[in-house]
């Protein structure tokens, strides 16, 4: 069979299916585009001259890396001309980057954490960026944050490129998981599988161990009986993986089952969590929930979470349904 290239697919789901427009096809385009060129300038890594600090700090406090900045100019320069977008958001920028006046405007906003995992950028361990694409709200026309504070259960589409031993875009748009592997020598997306399902039995977990001490008690008793292994409640051995970059980690996850938690924090309760839910838990979730999954804060779907700001923090459990399911009776419980 003839390989099947990103435009390829695209094209046939906006033709077949009607669930795209052209405007969205240029949007994912785009994205995909800047991901290629944020990929090039990974892979050069230290003869490219972009690894390190760049001597500044983001909203969040948090030291930008040289490819933090350029990964979020890549996606800035490469979406604010094509008339697709009404405006942009991403972890490296307080506000909004409205469209300049020069360029027409969209009906879609886009939403990015523009390089996740940077503390693994240096060390040569994958890292990966991803997206989420909204509607503008009806009569917006300078779109602020307020109107990226929707919901995840109302985005039209999301992604997320992981940049690892190979590059690749994994994509939702409300209709299945469809994974894009990029072809280096090509310089395309090629299409390498359709319909990804997590499976649904696990003996596999991710969590940051380190901070166990300040867990709550659901996540505390959850975690417990997975590591009691054979003489514990769940009877069998369960194994553990942490990259820290959240893309490799749920790609992990995607691709052969488990959960993923970055739960609540005690030590902080302005901090619930320390996942962006509007560029990291909910494209995370919607690609997870497509595949099979499941994703929760612990008490609610993560999808129907009301944001109440643009770079709000969040709890995230999800992988394998019946393992987040687990959890999620804990929290009713414990
Ligand atoms: P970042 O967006 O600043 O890179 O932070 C998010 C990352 C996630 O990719 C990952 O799951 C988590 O932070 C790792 O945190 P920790 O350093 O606690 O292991
Ligand atoms: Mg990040």
């Amino acid at each position: 069979m003839q390989p099947v290239s990103l435009t390829r697919f695209l094209l046939e789901e906006q033709r077949a299916k009607g669930l795209i427009n052209a405007d969205l096809r240029l949007l994912i385009e785009v994205v995909s585009r800047a991901c290629k060129s944020i990929s090039i300038a990974i892979g050069k890594g230290s003869l490219g001259g972009a690894l390190g600090s760049a001597g500044s700090e983001n909203v969040q406090g948090e030291v930008q890396k040289k490819l933090d900045v350029l990964s979020n100019e890549i996606l800035l320069e490469a979406n604010e001309w094509g008339g697709h977008l009404a405006a942009l958001a991403s972890e490296e920028m307080d506000d909004p980057h409205p469209i300049p006046h020069r360029y027409p405007k969209g009906e879609y906003l886009l939403v990015f954490d523009p390089l996740d995992g940077s503390s693994n950028i240096d060390v040569n361990i994958s890292v990966g960026t991803i997206f989420s694409v909204l509607r503008c709200p009806d009569g917006v026309s300078e779109p602020d944050a307020q109107a990226f504070l929707q919901p995840g259960a109302k985005q039209v589409a999301a992604g997320y490129a992981v940049y690892g031993p190979n590059t690749l875009l994994v994509l939702t748009l409300g209709d299945g998981v469809h994974v894009f592997t990029l072809d280096r020598e090509m310089g395309s997306f090629i299409l390498s599988q359709q319909n990804l399902r997590i499976p649904e039995e696990t003996s596999e977990f991710a969590i940051n161990m380190s901070n166990q001490r300040h867990w709550e008690a659901p996540v505390q008793r959850y975690i417990g009986e997975l590591v009691a292994g054979t003489t514990g409640p769940r009877a069998r051995d369960f194994n553990m993986r942490w990259v820290a970059s959240m893309v490799a980690d749920v790609h992990r996850v995607l691709t052969r089952g488990g959960i993923f938690l970055y739960p609540r924090d005690t030590r902080d309760s302005s901090k619930p969590g320390k996942l962006r839910l509007l560029y990291e838990a909910n494209p995370m979730s919607f690609i997870v929930e497509q595949a099979g999954g499941a994703a929760s804060t612990g008490h609610q779907r993560i999808l129907d979470v009301q944001p109440a700001a643009l770079h709000e923090r969040i709890a995230v459990i999800l992988g394998s349904k019946n393992e987040v399911e687990r959890v999620s009776e804990y929290h009713k419980t414990v």
